[in-house]
C-alpha cells in the first residue's frame, strides 16, 4: 500500500529550505507528500533581510476540518519549523488525522550553532520540546538538543560519553528513537548518532562546508522519505547524511543560502530504488 506522509513546516519561497525542500525530495522518495504550511515568508530567516512572514495558525483548524470532512488520514507526520502558537493544533492533527501506526517524525527546526533562529523567543524550545516529548524519531542538531533538554550548547571539545549521555537523555523525555545531527569526535568528520533505546551507532562522513542553510531540511526530508520507504532507522540516517553530502558537494562557493540538492535527487531515487528493489 502506498504511504500517505504529512508534513508540516513553513514555505520560504526563495531560500532551499523546508517545504521547498522537503516536497521534492520525499516525493522522490516515492511517497505521497501532503503539505500544510505553518507560514509563508518571502525568504527563509538565516540571512536575508527585510523577509515577509505571514503567520498560518488561524488556518490550521480550518483545514484540519476540512480534512476531516473528506476522511483524510496520514501514515507519517513530519513537522519542522512551526511557529510557537502552533504546537497544540499539531497535537490535535497528529490525533484526528491519524492511520493506525502512523509515525511522528519531528526535527526542532529552530537553531543551529549555539543560536536560535531569528524570531523565536527564549522559551520556544520548551515549547518545541512537546512536540519531541510524543515523537516516534526527533532529529535535532546538537544546539536544538541542548536547547530542548534546557541546557547550553555544547560545540565542541566534547567526547563520545557527551553524546551518549544526550542522546538518552533526549530519550527520556519521550522520544522513542532519536537521531543526533552534527556529531563530530575528529576534526574532518561529521556525522549521526542515532539511539533506539538499546544500541547507540555512529555514521560519519568526511567533513565538508562549515555550516549550509537548510542542511537540517534535506537531511531530515530524506530520513522520513526513506524510512517510510521500509529503511531501518539507522540504514535512513545513515543515507540522508549521504544525500546531504552530496548536495553540499554540488553547491558552488557562491551560494550561500541553501544547498543544491536538486543535484542529489537522482542519486537519491537510485539508493531508494536500489534498497527496495
Ligand atoms: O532551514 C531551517 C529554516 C526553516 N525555515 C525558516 C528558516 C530556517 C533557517 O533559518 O529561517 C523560515
Amino acid at each position: 500500500m502506498n504511504k500517505r506522509l504529512l508534513t508540516i513546516q513553513d514555505v520560504s519561497c526563495l531560500g532551499q529550505c523546508s517545504l521547498t525542500v522537503a516536497l521534492p525530495l520525499i516525493s522522490a522518495c516515492g511517497i505521497e507528500t501532503v503539505i500544510l504550511p505553518s507560514a509563508v515568508l518571502s525568504t527563509h530567516t538565516g540571512g536575508f533581510t527585510g523577509y515577509t512572514f505571514r503567520d498560518l495558525t488561524d488556518d490550521m483548524p480550518l483545514i484540519e476540518k476540512s480534512w476531516i470532512a473528506n476522511g483524510a488520514k496520514f501514515d507519517a507526520f513530519y513537522t519542522g519549523y512551526v511557529c510557537e502558537s502552533q504546537i497544540d493544533p499539531i497535537l490535535g492533527i497528529m490525533k484526528s488525522c491519524a492511520n493506525p501506526g502512523a509515525l511522528r517524525i519531528v526535527d526542532p527546526a529552530m537553531a543551529d550553532a549555539g543560536v536560535l533562529y531569528k524570531g523565536f523567543a527564549d522559551d520556544f524550545p520548551m515549547k518545541m520540546r512537546r512536540l519531541c516529548e510524543v515523537a516516534d524519531y526527533i532529529l535535532p542538531n546538537l544546539t536544538e538538543a541542548a536547547f530542548v533538554l534546557g541546557r547550553k550548547p555544547v560545540l565542541e571539545g566534547y567526547d563520545q560519553a557527551f553524546v551518549e549521555q544526550m542522546v538518552r537523555d533526549l530519550r527520556a523525555i519521550g522520544a522513542k528513537n532519536v537521531i543526533l545531527t552534527g556529531v563530530s569526535f575528529e576534526p574532518d568528520k561529521l556525522g549521526v548518532a542515532t539511539f533506539d533505546g538499546r544500541q547507540i551507532r555512529y555514521y560519519f562522513n568526511p567533513r565538508l562546508k562549515k555550516l549550509s542553510h537548510g542542511t537540517g531540511d534535506v537531511y531530515a526530508s530524506v530520513f522520513a522519505g526513506a524510512l517510510m520507504r521500509g529503511f531501518g532507522m539507522h540504514e535512513a540516517a545513515s543515507l540522508a547524511a549521504d544525500i546531504v553530502c552530496e548536495s553540499i558537494k554540488a553547491t558552488p562557493e557562491d551560494h550561500w543560502y541553501g544547498v543544491c540538492f536538486e543535484r542529489a535527487i537522482p542519486e537519491l531515487v537510485r539508493r531508494i530504488e536500489a534498497s527496495v528493489a
